[in-house]
């Protein structure tokens, strides 16, 4: 990875390669954080942090989901993070914060462990390669099945849920492919590794609904709206394997890796990049950069004053 300059770490900023934990934090050993990944554009009033609140209301909830007590308000994460983008002097940026138990208590139970905070920014790419966004992928519906709402919470961003996501990730790339769908136990399809997926079929959008076992995506919300705004209309309903094969057009979206579209799923070819996915890979590319007025409540430029917040 690219490394950035600082890295805010309970309260403060220390110097990126200073940013350590000990060998014995708890969730090194339990997978006991949850975390965000945000991006940050370059627009044309600067640094711009897409859908910020969003993500800070995500965390919070990942964490309360998971008995860790944020130490700091969502203001003062909100500032802590603007901050950092400002004093990195990145125009964009991936941010990444993490909220874990710490060093202090071993056993699963450790209600009085510190709960560490920290926050990182760095220049990080195409998720899945430049070439992806345009030319469009090749994926793999992955033999490992969703972690399903009986086990752990797929509708939290926890730590220890993403092994889920790296053996599916670590079979579709050792199998020559270039991201995994995963299907829950009774068959439906939730999303990729580390994004949400939509279909197009008769020029309507269809994609998982939140009863299904899928992280509520703050790119899938952005896509839902954007499509519902050019008069598409979306369903949120369940959608079985065979119908990924016979779509008209095929994307995976998420902050990382923004919005790709799928070319093959399983070897089966669902063609180039459609029509109604290149529109809306426009319209949410205008968006994250600022280009798109009615967007533009999506964007916290970090060297604007914040506005008022919930
Ligand atoms: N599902 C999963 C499992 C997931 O990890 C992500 C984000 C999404 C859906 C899309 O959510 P959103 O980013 O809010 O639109 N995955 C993050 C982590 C990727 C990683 O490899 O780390 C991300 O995109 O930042």
């Amino acid at each position: 990875m690219q490394k950035g300059e600082l890295i805010w770490m309970n309260g403060e900023f220390v110097a990126w390669d200073e940013a350590r934990v000990h060998v014995l934090s708890h969730c090194l050993h339990y997978g006991t954080g949850v975390f965000e990944g945000v991006r940050c554009y370059d627009t044309e009033r600067g640094p711009a942090i897409f859908r910020h609140e969003d993500h800070l209301d995500r965390f919070r909830m990942s964490a309360e989901l998971y008995y860790l007590d944020l130490p700091y308000s969502k203001l003062e994460l909100r500032e802590a993070t603007r901050e950092l983008v400002r004093r990195s002097g990145l125009r964009s940026c991936y941010i990444r914060p993490i909220a874990f138990r710490g060093y202090g208590e071993m056993g699963l139970y450790a209600p009085d462990g510190p709960v560490d905070v920290s926050i990182a920014a760095w220049p990080w790419g195409a998720y899945l390669g430049e070439a992806a966004k345009t030319n469009g992928i090749r994926a793999k519906v992955s033999s490992w099945r969703r972690i399903s709402p009986d086990t752990l919470i797929p509708h939290a961003k926890a730590s220890g849920q993403y092994l889920n996501s790296i053996l599916a990730k670590t079979e579709s790339a050792r199998a020559g492919y270039d991201e995994a769908i995963l299907l829950d136990a009774r068959g439906a399809v939730c999303e990729g590794s580390g994004e949400n997926v939509f279909i197009v079929s008769d020029r309507r959008l269809v994609t998982p609904g939140h009863s299904s076992s899928i992280l509520d995506g703050i790119t899938r919300r952005s896509v839902i709206q954007i499509a519902s705004d050019l008069g598409y209309e979306v369903v949120e309903r369940e959608i079985v394997r065979s119908e990924l094969y016979l779509a008209d057009e095929m994307f995976l979206v998420g902050t990382a890796a923004e919005l790709v579209p799928v070319r093959e799923i399983d070897d089966h070819v669902i063609g180039e990049p459609g029509e109604v996915t290149k529109l809306i890979a426009e319209r949410f590319d205008a968006a994250l950069h600022g280009r798109a007025p009615q967007y533009l409540e999506w964007l916290d430029p970090v060297e604007e004053p914040s506005r008022v917040s919930s």
